[in-house]
């Protein structure tokens, strides 16, 4: 039976009034009007029946009256109370505060449709030229060139160079670069390499021929910006840089080289030029295997006069989960003109440098993304209303998204700490402590905001239903651009050993700079009451980590290993924790941020001590993990 027929029925019935009573009566007025013809006689009644069925949800209109209204960017600096509190804490600065207000404007009014058309627009592989001929072009979108423009323009490498804010100069670079991250499609993965490379060519200081690009990567007029890549990974090499690159460099009359391998990751392959690594071969062709034998190389992305890369074919753009506004590609180097910049046998080392920055800046992009997916929530829950009322006035999901602005807001700071030990670094003026702790840091705040990124932004995407599912919301990709995080630029499980390996190499000095810092953080809440629950969390969780570290030393070979994922989270979670109170002890702190640093020392602050009373890294656990992995039906 018809909606149309079943209405009639009512209507003979004597029950049409329940039929309009929902219908405005404006439209019911202007609907009637309209269906009256001239010279016809109708009863009122019939008239406002027709104008009712006019208006019936879903009869004659083809999708209903409602819309659920979308959450809306706002100005990301101006919504944000906490990067706004901190820099005012910090860097009170009035040109800055400008920038980045005139700043968040043009991303949430401009870029961030260009984020989306990157997105749409994937990057594409064009191997061959009409006439057959090789031209291997990677093609990119339009708004993907305009991100290179706005790059230079806004300085978002220059800024960490120009350091006009002296030690705050990366604190300011990287509040832009957290206000941009979301939306710029990706473009934040060539200026990380971009950054990571002129830091390498600066901290080398090696002229020619990497001034003048130098002078190219930290540029601030688009027309001569260049963007570095940074290829490191190869089919057998992963992580294991130093075991698995094959790549070799044959040495040049000139004293240049050319070098031949596979890449098989290579991120934002449109770059200008890249730093590499390879294996120098000596007059036999040998080369010394593992890490000792990679050195570091610079060379240019170029074309020949007939438009072939030279030395460079790419074979393939990878098919990824998330950034796909970027183009990945895996590459055959085939006599890439190059020029050594590290001494033999010092590649690591010399990149070193480049991970420390791109790793920086794979964290400035995780509390970025948590920090944009908790502002369209919070907007969201002031505009859908489910079971009667908006979503910001059931507890429940305020609670959630309270969850989700606590963990942003601890990873926001532990990020900017690190970009503040950076300047510090960078202006000269580090001590031995700031030293230590940025060397230690830098793998626990990429390792830890990554995985609170997928965590938050997941979910963040729940807080919206079925729309946080819905591809051109714009939503899923937030949550597939996060999964990389944890993955590139070293996985949770290589930086935890990271960890392990710069406190063995400083002989422990990292972890006595770590401990006095957190304490001299402490000693600044001390007389702060409303504070005491979270100054005891994280003082007892301190006190627990240092006895962990203390038994440690004697414990056999392979114990701390199986310890290093849970003892990089204790050290983040504890440094956060400290870095929440400090921030609650400012005089111009809030109430919410008080509450913050209660909420996040709720936690387990010291997961290494708790697993370890478990027995979680006894001799016993490994076969036991094993057996519980490998576990297989018995044969009957
Ligand atoms: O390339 C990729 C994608 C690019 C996209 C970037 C965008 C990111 C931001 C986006 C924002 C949206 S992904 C591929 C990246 N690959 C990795 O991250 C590699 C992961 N593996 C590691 O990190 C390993 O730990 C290795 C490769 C560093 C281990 O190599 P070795 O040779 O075994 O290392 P060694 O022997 O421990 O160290 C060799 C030297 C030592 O110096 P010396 O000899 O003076 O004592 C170390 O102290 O290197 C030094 N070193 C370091 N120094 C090693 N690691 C570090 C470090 N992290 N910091 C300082």
């Amino acid at each position: 039976m018809s909606v149309c027929s079943v209405l009639l029925n009512r209507r003979a019935a004597g029950g049409c009034c329940r039929v309009w009573c929902g219908v405005p009566r404006q439209l019911v007025h202007i609907r009637s009007a309209s269906a009256a013809e001239a010279g016809t006689r109708r009863s009122d009644e019939e008239q406002l029946w027709e104008a009712a069925v006019g208006y019936l949800p879903f009869s004659r209109a083809k999708i209903g009256a409602f819309f659920q209204e979308r959450p809306v960017l706002k100005n990301p600096f101006l919504e944000d109370a906490l990067l706004r509190g901190y820099l005012k804490r910090h860097m009170p600065e009035k040109a800055a505060f400008s920038d980045l207000r005139a700043f968040g404007e043009r991303v949430a009014n401009e870029v961030d449709g260009w984020g989306r058309e990157c997105e749409v627009t994937a990057p594409r592989l064009v191997h061959f030229d009409p006439w057959g001929r090789r031209v291997d072009h990677i093609v990119t979108s339009p708004a993907w060139k305009r991100m290179k423009d706005l790059s230079a323009q806004e300085g978002l490498v220059a800024i960490g160079y120009e350091r006009t804010f002296g030690e705050w100069s990366r604190v300011y670079q990287m509040s832009k670069l957290y206000i941009f991250s979301p939306s710029s499609g990706l473009y934040t993965c060539p200026l990380a390499m971009t950054d990571g490379a002129a830091k390498v060519i600066q901290s080398i200081g090696v002229s020619w021929p990497v001034d003048e690009a130098y002078g190219r990567l930290t540029t601030r007029q688009p027309e001569r910006f260049w963007t570095s890549g940074q290829w490191m990974t190869e089919r057998q090499g992963g992580s294991d840089v130093a075991s698995g690159t094959e790549t070799v460099a044959v040495p040049q009359t000139d004293g240049s080289y050319k070098l031949h391998g596979f890449k098989w990751f290579t991120s934002a392959t449109d770059a200008d030029m890249t730093l590499t690594l390879a294996r120098v071969q000596d007059r036999t062709g040998a080369t010394m295997p593992g890490s000792r034998g990679l050195s570091l190389f610079y060379a240019e992305v170029s074309r020949d006069e007939d438009g072939r890369l030279k030395g460079i074919e790419v074979q393939r753009l990878k098919d990824k989960l998330g950034t796909r506004q970027m183009p990945t590609a895996e590459l055959l180097l085939d006599g890439l003109p190059a020029h050594r910049l590290s001494e033999e046998g010092r590649g690591v080392a010399s990149i070193a440098n480049m991970l420390t920055i791109t790793r920086i800046h794979n964290s400035v992009s995780a509390a970025a993304a948590m920090r944009r997916v908790v502002q369209l929530a919070r907007d969201y829950a002031t505009r859908r209303t489910a079971f009667g009322k908006l979503l910001k006035d059931h507890p429940l999901h305020v609670q959630t998204l309270a969850r989700m602005e606590v963990e942003t807001r601890g990873a926001f700071l532990l990020v900017m700490d690190v970009c503040r030990l950076l300047g510090r670094e960078e202006s000269g003026i580090a001590t031995q402590l700031d030293a230590h702790l940025l060397r230690l840091l830098t793998p626990v705040v990429k390792l830890y905001t990554a995985k609170q990124a997928v965590a938050v932004v997941s979910e963040g995407l729940e807080s919206f239903g079925g729309q946080g599912y819905i591809e051109d919301t714009g939503l899923p990709g937030l949550l597939r651009d996060a999964q990389v995080l944890s993955i590139w630029e070293g996985t949770t499980n290589v930086l935890s050993l990271d960890v392990l390996r710069c406190v063995a190499r400083s002989s422990g000095m990292v972890l006595h700079a770590y401990f006095s810092h957190v304490k001299s953080l402490l000693a600044g809440a001390s007389d702060v009451s409303s504070l005491a629950p979270a100054v005891k969390a994280v003082d007892g969780a301190l006190s627990e980590l240092e006895v962990f570290v203390r038994g440690a030393a004697t414990k056999a070979p392979g114990y701390m290993e199986l310890a290093a994922r849970d003892l990089a989270y204790s050290l983040a979670r504890i440094y956060t924790g400290a870095l929440l109170i400090d921030h609650a002890c400012w005089k111009g702190a809030s109430p919410s941020d008080s509450y913050a640093a209660l909420r996040w020392c709720e936690n387990d602050l010291c997961p290494v001590a708790t697993k370890q009373v478990r027995g979680c890294f006894d001799s016993g656990t490994p076969p036991l993990d094993a057996a519980l992995v490998f576990d297989r039906p018995t044969q009957d």
